[in-house]
């Protein structure tokens, strides 16, 4: 099996919610190492990076607003950001986080148990978590500088 490193954002309905715990300790009950890990006031520019290939997406407006934490009233954009390690990294994130779409999300996932769509359709599902290879890669060195991951 190979050993990877995916990306996981608790996203602003997450913080706000209080389940930064419940997320870490199901990414701790998975078996992966945390290597990094720090709270993150988002940029329009970073937000718009992140989700880049969404770009043409109708919902992106709404998605940019959301990650900054537009949605919850946080005036500091918050977002906890951490890289995880371990065999099958990006597909025990992605098995944690559940199904994009919270009304599809397994119950007992984080999405499924806490995620919502609102009455504007937006997705809100707690947290991001890489979805290949090719992204964790791309978007770990976007959120964390080479030094501020633990090296393995
Ligand atoms: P994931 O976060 O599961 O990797 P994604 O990369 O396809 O999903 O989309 C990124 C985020 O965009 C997702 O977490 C929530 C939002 N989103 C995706 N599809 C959506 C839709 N059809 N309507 C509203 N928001 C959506
Ligand atoms: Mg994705």
């Amino acid at each position: 099996m190979a050993v990877e490193q995916t990306l996981i954002l608790i996203k602003p309905d997450g913080t706000h919610r209080k389940l930064t715990g419940l997320v870490i300790d199901r990414l701790d009950a998975s078996g992966l190492d945390m290597v990094g890990a720090k709270m993150v006031s988002v940029s329009e520019k970073l937000a718009r990076e992140h989700y880049k290939a969404l770009s043409e997406k109708p919902f992106f407006p709404n998605l940019i607003k959301y990650i900054r934490g537009e949605f919850h009233g946080f005036k500091d954009h918050r977002v906890l950001a951490m890289a995880y390690r371990g065999e099958n990294a990006i597909a025990k994130g992605r098995a944690v986080a559940g199904a994009t779409n919270p009304e599809h999300a397994s119950p007992g996932t984080i999405r499924g148990s806490f995620g919502r769509i609102t009455t504007a359709g937006q997705f809100e599902n707690v947290l991001h978590a890489s979805s290949d290879e090719a992204d964790a890669v791309r978007e770990i060195s976007l959120w964390f500088k080479p030094d501020e991951l633990l090296k393995g």
